[in-house]
């Protein structure tokens, strides 16, 4: 009855809060929003790339798949846009990277395939990359996660001292990484210059060749692995695991496996945390290291997916996906953070591994209706998930304009009003308009793809025709449900894309004039050493 007599009347209390929150809304909205939330001007968002790796087109549930559900990569598509032709320029790792930091189609270069455990920096410094254009035009730069683009000058990285060259002399300000892959030696993390938690009484050794007669190998002691091996993989054994590549030392620096994607997350969620109130705006490049093999999850995601650990890796990606939205979310960032959702290379299932990919894979399409896959260059190679998400700038819907991993370092310098020099980024193209889902915007109007480079294999996209060329005449993997195979196929191949996604019909005797003017145009497109046109940004 005390209310009756008037200070703590439940009514007026709850109209005293009504007013109270609509008092904050009102002070919300007259405050400056640079105060509320991040600091960069509109037209200058921050900007996060997450680039997932051997991730295949059908692998998300946004793009049709159904045995495994991909909630936070949906979310991300259901509040942008999903490209149906987002690609990116190499059906492996290493050379997509090159080109996605570099703007440059890694064919061009000489050592951009594959990159072994003790491969030297593969980009120069005083090489303009994604990284160091944003940082020019004022972004904060971070990479964390897998490298794969070697570390160190000539003689390789110096992993007890100074690993420089590095991300750092290429336009990141900080970075956190795997150096190499996980299937590749040695498990330990590079922060910024440097191994992390290395011991100097324990030197880090790192080589080709077995250190010691002794040294316990995937193939003297296999009977104490976890995760048995297919084909290579075989070499120094960490977590249960044997590797490709021998080290020794550095005991207290090596991660778990099943570690990783927490470390990524962590450090991202630092790294966001810490430019939240810096008045700069950031670019980070987020590489996450799955479905590579070998898929070992953190435990909370083991078994959690029908189709084994290739399933829970995709799992733990979309996890990571969530973690990173929350975190942006949390820190108020959302409307003024562009993020960008992509893939290295097409999928692959057995990948040196017995992990049960195959045998789990069921009915799932993991490259979606296209054949091919990792070191393919048939679509399922280099057609990957691509999303692009910035509430309150790009509209949300599904696009079909042609938009490859290579033109993000050219458009998203026109973004920001980043100047290019001339020589610099020579096959990005500025696609900005297409990644924002401008009205009429198409984005490339042609785009050649590669393998891992080295075999003269080539796809060339022109509208919805796709010329093939094998020089080597043997295409690998051209169906992804299969153990990785050689088949033999002609040198050149004609396929329309529109009637014939899948690269079924060879219609070049149909076709034999567009089928050459197309394979001298690819021809014409590697000889000119360039495809961005002079001058123009
Ligand atoms: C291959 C490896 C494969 C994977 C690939 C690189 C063998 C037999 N195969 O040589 O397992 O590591 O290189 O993958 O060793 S990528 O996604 O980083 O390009
Ligand atoms: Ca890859």
């Amino acid at each position: 009855m005390r209310y009756q007599q008037g200070s703590v009347n439940p009514q007026r209390c709850v109209v005293a809060r009504v007013v109270f929150l609509l008092a904050c809304v009102a002070l919300t909205l007259v405050t400056p929003r640079r105060v509320l939330l991040a600091k960069p001007p509109a037209g200058r968002p921050n900007i996060v790339v997450i680039m997932a790796d051997d991730l295949g087109y059908g692998d998300v549930s946004c793009n049709g798949a159904t045995a495994i559900k991909t909630p936070n990569i949906d979310a991300l598509a259901a509040k942008g846009q999903r490209f149906t032709s987002g690609y990116c320029s190499a059906s492996t790792c290493t050379p997509t990277r090159y080109s996605f930091l570099t703007g440059t189609y890694a064919f061009r270069r000489k050592g951009t395939g594959i990159a072994p455990p003790n491969s030297p920096a593969i980009i120069q410094p005083g090489t303009e990359t994604i990284a160091s254009l944003l940082q020019q035009a004022g972004y904060t730069t971070a990479v964390i996660g897998k490298w794969h683009l070697g570390l160190g000058g000539k003689g390789g990285p110096d992993w007890n001292g100074e690993l420089k060259p590095g991300p750092l002399e290429i336009g990141f300000n900080s970075c956190f990484l795997l150096p190499t892959t996980n299937d590749r030696v040695p498990q330990v993390f590079v922060e910024d210059r440097r191994v992390k938690n290395l011991d100097p009484a324990d030197p880090l050794w790192v080589g080709n060749k077995k250190p010691s007669p002794d040294h316990p190998t995937g193939v003297t002691a296999r009977d104490t692995l976890k995760m048995d091996w297919s084909h290579g993989h075989n070499q120094t054994i960490h977590n249960g695991i044997s590797r490709i590549g021998f080290y020794t030392g550095g005991t207290a620096a090596r991660f778990r496996d099943e570690d990783l994607a927490d470390a990524w997350v962590a450090q991202s969620k630092d790294f966001i945390h810490e430019q939240k109130t810096a008045e700069k705006p950031f670019f980070l490049f987020f590489a996450a290291h799955e479905c590579h093999v070998p898929r070992v999850v953190h435990e909370r995601f083991q078994g959690k997916s029908q189709l084994g650990p290739r399933g829970d890796a995709i799992l733990e990606l979309d996890w990571c996906v969530g973690e990173l939205t929350k975190t942006l979310a949390a820190e108020g960032l959302i409307e003024n953070t562009l993020v960008v959702f992509c893939s290295d290379n097409g999928p692959v299932l057995d990948d040196g591994y017995k992990d049960d990919a195959l045998e789990k894979n069921g009915t799932h399409r993991a490259a979606g209706p296209y054949s091919g896959g990792k070191y393919s260059v048939y679509e399922g190679g280099t057609r990957t998930p691509f999303i692009t998400c910035w509430p309150g700038t790009i509209p949300v819907g599904v696009s079909d304009a042609l938009v490859c991993t290579i033109d993000l370092a050219t458009s998203l310098s026109t973004l920001v009003g980043q100047p290019l020099p001339a020589d610099a980024c020579l096959d990005s193209l500025d696609v900005s308009d297409a990644l924002l889902a401008k009205p009429g915007a198409t984005g490339r109007d042609h785009l050649v793809q590669q393998d891992n480079g080295g075999n003269g294999n080539f796809g060339l996209r022109v509208g919805d025709w796709k010329l093939v060329r094998h020089d080597r005449k043997q295409a690998r993997n051209l169906m992804v449900e299969q153990q990785l195979a050689n088949t033999k196929v002609p040198q050149y191949q004609l396929f329309d894309l529109g009637a014939d996604p899948a690269e079924k019909n060879d219609v070049t005797a149909a076709r034999p004039q567009l089928a050459s003017q197309l394979a001298e145009r690819l021809q014409k497109l590697i000889d000119d050493g360039r495809t961005r046109p002079v001058g123009v940004e």
